[in-house]
């Protein structure tokens, strides 16, 4: 058996039982398409995802890619490469495609459902397929010209990146100061080192396209600071053939160094050179239009839902590893018999702290799955581009508000109890004999890159709450007060929806002191470093209410079921039931005491000198 423990029950659960998708299926841009296919599609996928695909996730850690400064190149495993061949060949890379781009026809629920499969069993295989999902990109907003480069790029197989990140630009991108200098000809000559660019080199595809930020200069162009003034450039590995894609010369953007890193070895994190080394490196602008950071979030915004998305994946095969040995790991005797000696030995599924701690662990892999899930079932609109205007722009808004969620509480979430599921498996956990060490090691970048989580609890509070004028969040915390107020679940939830009405006021009530806060900061500024302090706690307690609102519901929808269930689904069932509740009763309650520390936030971390750290 390989390391990857998917959990197709559950996907299939969030996505027919909770969600009801197979109601939008089989009409529209999604008229190819019913329940059936969309289960196939997971079936599929997964024998691949356990399989083929995890084969190589142990390997591509312990022998990472190789780079040679002579040649400016770096060279993969073999195993992983045959892992790509694979994913490839199966015409996954069409997943996320658009029906004319040649999409599978299935809505984002589906495909994220399906990419968490790719993204648990071995996540850099999906970040290097991401050329055909940039293409689509290039071809929304590309000249006419771009939008045949786009056909390219997916025909032939072209790997693709982002690149935003300087060496003194990270989370403040706009201080990026890697420019671009208009020819004659109508190409840009990009000069600047970008830094940390994933996929900028590999040897499994011919060529790569960078979707690269600089800031343009020439003639009638008007300079701006910030991100603002950044242009989006298409800059290939090789010159192309316009018509044919045939590969040309060499372009001058160079990989001067790949890093040695912690965990997600196999995906290449690059130092990239643009025109350092004698050669030019072209670019074209994108649309021909100056409007680089508004298009590059277009990009932002997918790769932030995989890095949830990839986050969550891991916890969950995490959890279900963790799940597998405490079933038969036999230590010690059950609590009730500590004091007699000769008492059996049990499995340690029997210690209460072993089932808390597993419990928490199951709470968190389904609950952000459910959350994700929730969160793409907007984006189902968003493509179909089913309801009136009103309704499609109140998506677009729900999806915003939800993104920091998927990414910064997932990925901070994962993190944290990937390492409850290494504490299951004792000290065996740390050997490598056991994926969960690698794990932990794999996904602590989530929190990191695609924007840290400082940066999605500020995006959170400041973009997709005050800016927003809180029209996605009054629709999301209505929709928890329907459930709250909702009578069914035959009394049997009563006590944890209320709980969870409590964990709502909690949110609210944060909500409430930092927005008082931020409105007298007109009056004292340093009132925004109140805000300031809080962001990360605001969004991770909107995560943990987002995480049991959606747990509770699914319960619901298991207590509806249980009548004539299969003894697997029963259990399946019941499994629902019992971590709703107990997420309700040992999680929610602590929103109560964060709110009290909102509520009393003073400056005084802000007077502590910095010697005094
Ligand atoms: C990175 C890559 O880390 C890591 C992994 C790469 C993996 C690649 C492979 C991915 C594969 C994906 C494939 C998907 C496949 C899908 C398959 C499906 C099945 N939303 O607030 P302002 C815009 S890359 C939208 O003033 P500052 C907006 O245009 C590096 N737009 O910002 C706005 O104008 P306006 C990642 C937003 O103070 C403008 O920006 N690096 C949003 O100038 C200015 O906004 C980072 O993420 C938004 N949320 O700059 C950087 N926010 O206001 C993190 C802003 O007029 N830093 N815009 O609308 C930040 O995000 C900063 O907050 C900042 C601040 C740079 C935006
Ligand atoms: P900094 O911005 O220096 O942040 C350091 C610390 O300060 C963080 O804890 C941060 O939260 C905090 N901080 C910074 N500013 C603020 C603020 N205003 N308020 C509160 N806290 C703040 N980039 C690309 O362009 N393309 C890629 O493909 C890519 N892939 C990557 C792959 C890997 C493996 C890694 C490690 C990075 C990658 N990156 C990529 C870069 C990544 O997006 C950045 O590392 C990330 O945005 C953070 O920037 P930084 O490392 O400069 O940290």
């Amino acid at each position: 058996m390989g390391h990857y423990k998917s959990n197709v029950r559950d996907l299939e659960f969030n996505l027919f039982e909770v969600l009801g998708v197979q109601n939008r299926l089989g009409k529209g841009v999604l008229a190819e398409s019913d329940e059936d296919t969309a289960r196939g599609v997971l079936t599929e996928l997964n024998n691949l995802a356990v399989g083929p695909l995890a084969e190589s996730f142990a390997d591509a850690d312990r022998n990472p890619p190789v780079y040679d400064p002579k040649t400016f190149s770096a060279t993969l495993p073999e195993s992983f490469k045959k892992s790509y061949q694979q994913l490839w060949d199966g015409e996954w890379w069409r997943l996320g495609l658009t029906n004319d781009l040649g999409g599978f026809g299935l809505p984002p629920t589906v495909q994220w459902a399906a990419s968490e499969l790719i993204l648990g069993a071995n996540p850099a295989l999906f970040m290097y397929m991401a050329g055909p999902n940039f293409a689509m990109i290039v071809d929304k907003n590309g000249t006419e010209e771009q939008k045949h480069w786009a056909r390219i790029m997916i025909d032939r197989a072209w790997g693709a990146t982002m690149v935003l990140t300087e060496p003194d630009a990270g989370s403040d991108v706009g201080a990026g100061r890697t420019k671009a200098v208009k020819q004659e000809d109508g190409s840009w000559h990009l000069d600047g080192v970008k830094r940390f660019i994933t996929s900028a080199d590999q040897d499994m595809t011919e060529n790569i396209m960078h979707l690269v930020l600089a800031r343009p200069e020439g003639p009638g162009i008007e300079s701006k600071p910030g991100t603002k003034g950044l242009s989006l450039f298409l800059v290939p590995k090789f010159h192309f053939d316009s018509e044919t894609g045939e590969l040309g010369e060499r372009n001058g953007a160079f990989v001067t160094n790949v890093e040695h890193k912690m965990g997600l070895k196999v995906s290449t994190t690059c130092e990239l050179t643009f025109g350092q080394h004698g050669t030019p490196a072209k670019g074209w602008l994108l649309g021909e239009v100056h409007d680089g950071i508004a298009q590059m979030f277009q990009v932002i915004e997918y790769a932030r839902m995989m890095v949830g998305t990839k986050a969550i994946a891991t916890l969950s095969t995490g959890y279900l590893n963790a799940l597998e040995y405490a079933k038969e790991r036999v230590q010690g005797a059950d609590l009730t018999q500590m004091t007699d000696k000769t008492a059996p030995r049990v499995t340690i599924t029997h210690h209460p702290d072993v089932r808390r701690s597993l419990m928490l662990q199951k709470a968190y892999a389904e609950g952000l799955r459910a959350v994700y899930l929730y969160t793409a079932s907007f984006q189902d609109q968003v493509w179909t581009q089913e309801g009136d205007e009103e309704s499609l722009k109140l998506a677009e808004r729900v999806n915003d508000l939800l993104l920091p969620i998927v990414k910064g509480v997932g990925s901070e979430r994962a993190t944290e109890q990937l390492v409850q599921s290494l504490q299951t498996l004792g000290g065996s956990g740390f050997l490598q004999d056991y994926p969960i060490e690698q794990y932990i090691r794999d996904a602590k970048i989530d929190s990191l890159y695609e924007g840290t989580t400082a940066i999605q609890s500020q995006d959170f509070f400041f973009r997709k709450i005050v800016r927003d004028k809180g029209r996605g969040l009054a629709f999301v915390a209505g929709e928890i007060t329907k459930f709250i107020e909702s009578e069914a679940g035959n009394g049997r939830l009563k006590n944890e929806r209320q709980l969870l009405k409590q964990a709502l006021e909690d949110v609210q009530g944060m909500l409430g002191s930092m927005i008082g806060d931020l409105t007298s900061s007109q009056e004292d500024v340093r009132n925004l470093y109140k805000v300031g302090q809080h962001t990360v706690r605001l969004l991770l307690s909107t995560g943990d209410l987002l995480v049991g609102w959606q747990l509770l519901r699914q319960a619901e929808v298991a207590l509806t079921r249980l009548d004539g269930a299969s003894a697997k689904d029963k259990a399946f069932y019941e499994g629902k039931i019992a971590v709703a509740s107990f997420f309700a009763k040992t999680v929610l309650p602590e929103l109560t005491s964060r709110r009290a520390i909102v509520e009393a936030a003073d400056n005084d971390l802000m007077e502590v000198s910095e010697a005094a750290f």
